[in-house]
């Protein structure tokens, strides 16, 4: 493994050149999932992960072939989207890919900019820069196709005043539920094909303007049975980081190989949310029926002698199954749910970071081995 850190307080620390960032991010500005049933998606996210609901738009707006559900927690948001009529676009993304991530949106200060310099490195157009508007003001969007069906959309969000975007209606609910805890968005994870995770890096490199931070080969990332390979990408500030995984050669069909086959196609695996309080975020997520891997009890045997002193009780990650890993930096602590929807393709990932910058790599052994009991008891290892 080699690892580069990159300080997220420190705009354009990655920058080693001092050259402009020719892609500034805020942040992530929204996730788009399309979805077979946004409405009871939404439920879902608020009743089991503690989300709010936030905005809607759907025919009620004016929309004719599709309805989205928005919801947040913190920084958050994910818009829920499904189809309203047959032979749509949305339609044939979930027939093909099931319910999963659509669109990883960009927060910049110029979505034409953006666009340009990106589609003039070779990305290609999703979407030409339009600017939206309604009476509360107006945003420009515009997009850029990634790997496999996702698309990443810059949003500049101009003068708006709006409650999400130009065209959405504030979703009034009867049923809210408490936050969980869950702050902001920390890494999301695409898988790609055999042989494909170059091809990614160095779009994300040299189209997008990212740098890589860290790369665990084969054998970081093994375990009797399966391997992958993964690296991480960075935006200049840190705030956005993207690992891409590709399947590697094992004596047994690896996640990667078993995402790509239900996803049909490369796609996003994971989205780690960042917690400040993980064992309460984990509880609360628990008792509404958030269904975790566990690693077997053994793990906190040797736990401390891993990861040294924690402020962490270890009581409650044993019972929880929170995992740890420590870095150079500090420590993280981090659990993985089971996959979110029928196919066995996007899950979450709850991460806190005391300090630590990587990614737990002293965990994959254990997770990866997790994983594959699950794989085993779908009958797809
Ligand atoms: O994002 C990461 O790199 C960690 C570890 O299939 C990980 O969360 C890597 C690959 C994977 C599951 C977790
Ligand atoms: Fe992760």
């Amino acid at each position: 493994m080699t690892l580069k850190t990159v300080n997220p307080t420190d705009p354009g620390a990655a920058d080693q050149q001092g050259k402009q960032d020719f892609l500034p991010i805020n942040g992530t500005d929204y996730i788009e999932l399309y979805v077979s049933n946004a409405k009871q998606a939404a439920h879902f996210y608020k009743s089991a992960f503690g989300f709010q609901s936030f905005a809607f738009a759907g025919l009620e707006t004016g929309l004719q072939d599709r309805e989205s559900y928005v919801v947040v927690q913190d920084k958050i948001r994910l818009v829920l989207t499904s189809p309203l009529y047959k032979g749509s676009d949305i339609g044939k993304h979930v027939e093909r890919h099931g319910d999963g991530v659509k669109v990883v949106a960009l927060w910049v200060d110029d979505a034409t900019k953006s666009y340009q310099e990106t589609v003039r490195r070779g990305a290609t157009s999703y979407m030409e820069p339009v600017t939206h508007r309604d009476d509360e003001g107006e945003a420009v969007l515009s997009g850029v196709h990634t790997y496999g069906d996702t698309v990443h959309i810059f949003v500049e969000r101009k003068n708006y005043k709006g409650i999400f975007l130009p065209g959405f209606k504030p979703w009034e609910s009867a049923f809210e539920t408490e936050p969980v805890g869950l702050k902001f968005v920390d890494h999301m994870v695409g898988n790609v094909g055999w042989n494909e995770m170059n091809t990614w890096v160095d779009f994300y490199a040299n189209v997008m303007g990212f740098k890589q931070i860290i790369s665990f080969d084969d054998k970081d990332i093994s375990t009797e049975y399966t391997a992958l390979m993964s690296k991480v990408m960075s935006n200049g500030n840190g705030r956005i980081k993207f690992p891409i995984n590709e399947p590697a050669e094992g004596k047994k069909k690896s996640q990667v190989e078993e995402y790509l086959d239900f996803y049909d196609g490369p796609g996003v695996q994971h989205i780690a949310v960042a917690t400040d309080n993980i064992i309460h975020t984990v509880e609360a997520l628990q008792s509404r029926g958030v269904e975790f891997l566990r690693v077997p009890t053994t793990y906190y045997d040797t736990l401390f002698d891993r990861v040294g002193k924690i402020d962490e009780d270890i009581d409650p990650l044993k019972k929880l199954g929170i995992l740890v890993d420590r870095d150079d930096e500090g420590y993280l602590l981090q659990i993985f749910t089971k996959p979110v929807g029928s196919r066995p393709t996007l899950f979450f990932e709850i991460i806190q970071r005391k300090g630590a910058v990587s990614f737990g790599k002293g965990n994959f052994k254990a997770l990866f081995e997790a994983i594959e009991r699950e794989q085993a008891s779908r009958g797809t290892l």
